[in-house]
């Protein structure tokens, strides 16, 4: 028996980006650890990940190109060869492309988060194709948004300096489930006396663990925010030399924050006076003894109206108190923007022969539906997915249902599993999982450049979604020669090597090595330096008002709740939001056994005054509704969830829950303030107990 240890990275769309050892016996992939001397991974792994063999192979993976047979949605499919599938597609994709590009939608997100299997060919492709462009907006662009309106970049607190934070406020995430080497920081710095706040509606898993929960009204976190500010500055708790130096526009934030009295900021979150009081005070005066204070802000705060806003504004609490000065202080929202990529020289947008128009992948199920307008452009005749499962992820499911369920519309979904999108295909292709495959990463939550090595044949007649590229790119008779690059000539492409950042970049080093280390400034913004207009950390931006903003942190209402649409709220008067599971990857794993096992089936977390108004005792089966749909889950009577709202744990796999629907059944698609995001938690509904 021969046995080898490949050096890998795990391509989920987590902040981890763990580095991975695959033991390869044979040639089967028998044990995927963490790597041990990765600093971040440190040797753990996730469940999720520690059975990442279980899933590659599955025996349901998709192993041979297939055709549907049924009606779309109803997952009947017959077996085809590459031939077959990649000639009816390019004459497809041709015909279409004769009359109008346009008319053809990619449609992928991060199923992997791999440069090279992620945009790179396929972009290609579909800027040669001269397609729709997709707006990636459904997860992360309302705070980025925000943050770069006042950081300047997606560029913060290193994770690997948490644990000498002495104050580390958890805001709108819940790490133990979805940033699980961040928590060991955390409690690092706990071991070595500091303090854990959590800000969440929902009493999670790591609100749980920490010791103050304030568990504020969902949507609200930009207000206090504001009520931080207002002590901060009514209690002189604020670094004066630091604001006068590296921040811009203080006298006026001055003005807006005076409104934003404790009491105000309480009616509005939901909380008391003394909860605003207290945590400002503590941020602050901790500060003031020259003490770490870090904030480790995350997605849960985004997915409401006001999510661009929150973000900024929890943005320019680290720079009124000087926390940037330390390493350990300051706030991390994402780490994306600290890495040098290459991605004109992956994706080529100087194939397109000129600018096409821009679906927004959040309004999918609307834009499916759209007839040809003149402000819309083409009726969308065929999507392509890969790398994503809208049928089941996007928001105001039946309608994105309703529009792949349109007989005209052709649909290709390249996967690795027969989706709730996949039985909507009319073509479906088989891709390799990330054993399979070659692959450099990014990290959003660490400073890591990553590589991964294949470590097995791909299993069946599975490819590499680049693969796949090149060869509908030859079947469509594209013949230029960057449709002929290896993914080893990709992955070398990954990052700009003239970036000091990347300067020890070389794809040969990295892949030997598996895992290379940024080169930055431990505390980035000590002496300023913002990678805003300005320079600045920018409390007004110009830019802002420029874009039809409010200049200022200021708060916007969700759109959805009793105090901003009491209307609505008569006959919806709960809120709920649908944050991800501990044992599934947004809907990936969800087909795992033991890991959907581990999650049981679709739960509704509900208040134990709420369930007794309506009659539901625990375990009952209830059914969540609105204006735009229904599912149903089993209820947990819990405290978990404050008063007024419901949480049900996400993102089920349609068709493995009792009723072939989910959470998204009721979210809607309406756009966030900035960033053109999605809503996920900004929706009132009513519950009920379903009668068996
Ligand atoms: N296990 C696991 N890990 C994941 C994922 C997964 O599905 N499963 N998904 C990955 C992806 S794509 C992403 S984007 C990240 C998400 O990473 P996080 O943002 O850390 O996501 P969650 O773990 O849901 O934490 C969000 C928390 O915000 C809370 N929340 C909801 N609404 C509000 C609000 O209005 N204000 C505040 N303050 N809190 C609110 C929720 O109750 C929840 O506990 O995680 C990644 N990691
Ligand atoms: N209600 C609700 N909805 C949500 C969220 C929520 O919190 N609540 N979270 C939102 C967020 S944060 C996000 S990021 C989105 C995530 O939405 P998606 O990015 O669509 O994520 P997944 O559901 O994990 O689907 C990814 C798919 O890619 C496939 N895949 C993985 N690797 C490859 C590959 O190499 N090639 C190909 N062809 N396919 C591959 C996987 O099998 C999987 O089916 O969901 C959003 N939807
Ligand atoms: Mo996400």
């Amino acid at each position: 028996m021969t046995s080898t240890q490949v050096r890998a990275a795990c391509p989920l769309d987590c902040p981890d980006t763990c580095a991975l050892l695959v033991t390869v016996e044979d040639g089967v992939a028998t044990a995927v650890k963490g790597d041990p001397d990765h600093p971040t991974t440190a040797g753990v792994l996730c469940t999720k990940v520690a059975r990442y063999t279980e899933r590659t192979y599955h025996d349901e993976r998709l192993l041979h190109p297939l055709r549907r047979v049924g009606a779309k949605g109803e997952g009947q499919f017959e077996r085809i060869s590459w031939d077959e599938a990649l000639r009816t597609i390019a004459a497809r994709l041709g015909a279409i492309a004769a009359r109008d590009p346009e008319a053809i939608l990619p449609y992928s997100y991060c199923g992997t988060m791999g440069l090279v299997q992620g945009e790179s060919m396929s972009s290609r492709f579909f800027n040669r194709l001269g397609a729709s462009l997709l707006d990636r907006t459904v997860c992360a662009t309302a705070g980025a948004t925000g943050y770069k309106y006042t950081i300047g970049a997606s560029v913060g607190t290193d994770m690997e300096q948490f644990q000498d934070a002495k104050l580390i406020i958890i805001w709108g995430g819940n790490p133990i489930a979805s940033n699980l080497h961040f928590w060991t920081r955390a409690q690092e710095a706990k071991r070595h006396g500091a303090k854990l706040i959590a800000i969440d509606p929902y009493r999670s898993l790591t609100a749980e663990k920490c010791h103050q929960h304030i568990a504020l009204l969902p949507g609200t976190d930009a207000a206090l925010a504001l009520g931080l500010m207002h002590v901060l500055i009514a209690e002189d708790l604020l670094d004066h030399d630091y604001i006068a130096e590296h921040t811009l526009g203080f006298d006026q934030l001055k003005d807006r924050a005076a409104a934003w009295t404790p009491e105000r900021t309480a009616a509005t979150c939901g909380i008391s006076a003394s909860e605003v009081v207290e945590l400002a005070r503590l941020y602050g005066q901790t500060a003031k003894a020259g003490l770490p204070v870090a904030i480790r802000t995350n997605y849960g705060v985004q997915r409401v109206r006001g999510g661009g806003m929150a973000v900024r504004n929890i943005a320019c609490l680290p720079a009124l108190v000087g926390a940037w000065r330390h390493a350990a202080g300051g706030v991390q929202l994402s780490s994306s923007g600290s890495f040098p990529t290459n991605k004109p020289a992956l994706q080529r947008p100087d194939l397109l022969k000129k600018l096409p128009r821009t679906i927004n992948m959040t309004t999918i199920g609307d834009d499916l539906l759209r007839p040809a307008s003149p402000g819309f452009g083409p009726q969308v005749e065929a999507v392509i997915v890969y790398n994503a499962n809208p049928v089941a992820i996007a928001p105001d499911s039946s309608k994105v249902a309703a529009g792949f369920a349109r007989e005209d519309l052709f649909t290709v979904v390249i996967e690795q599993f027969q989706t709730d999108t996949a039985d909507y295909a009319d073509i479906v292709l088989p891709a390799t999982t990330q054993l399979e495959h070659v692959d450099a990463h990014t990290s959003y939550g660490h400073l890591y450049m990553m590589a991964n090595n294949a470590a097995i044949a791909p299993l069946g007649e599975s490819k590499p979604n680049t693969e796949i590229f090149r060869l509908l790119a030859r079947a469509m008779g594209f013949d230029d020669p960057c449709f002929a690059e290896t993914d080893e000539q990709l992955a070398a492409q990954a990052f700009k090597t003239s970036d000091a950042r990347a300067v020890h970049f070389d794809w040969e080093s990295l892949k030997q090595k598996g895992w290379q280390k940024l080169n930055m400034p431990a505390a980035p913004f000590a002496n300023g330096g913002f990678f805003t207009p300005s320079g600045k950390c920018e409390f007004y931006s110009a830019q802002m008002a420029a874009d039809g903003l409010d200049p200022l942190p200021t708060y916007l209402a969700p759109y959805e709740s009793v105090a901003s649409n009491p209307q609505l709220a008569q006959r919806y008067p709960l809120a709920m939001i649908s944050p991800p599971a501990r044992n599934f990857l947004n809907s990936t794993f969800v087909n795992v056994k033991s890991l959907r096992a581990a999650e049981g089936e679709p739960h509704l977390d509900i208040h134990p005054a709420d369930a007794a108004a309506r009659g539901i005792a625990h375990g009952e089966m209830v059914r969540i509704f609105n204006d735009r749909g229904s599912f149903v889950a089993k209820a947990r009577v819990t405290d978990k969830a404050r008063a007024g709202l419901v949480v049900g744990l996400s993102v089920w796999w349609k068709k493995l829950a009792s009723d072939g629907k989910n959470a998204n059944e009721v979210t809607s698609q309406r756009l966030t303030d900035m960033g053109r995001a999605p809503t996920f938690y900004d929706t009132l509904v009513q519950v009920e107990r379903v009668i068996v």
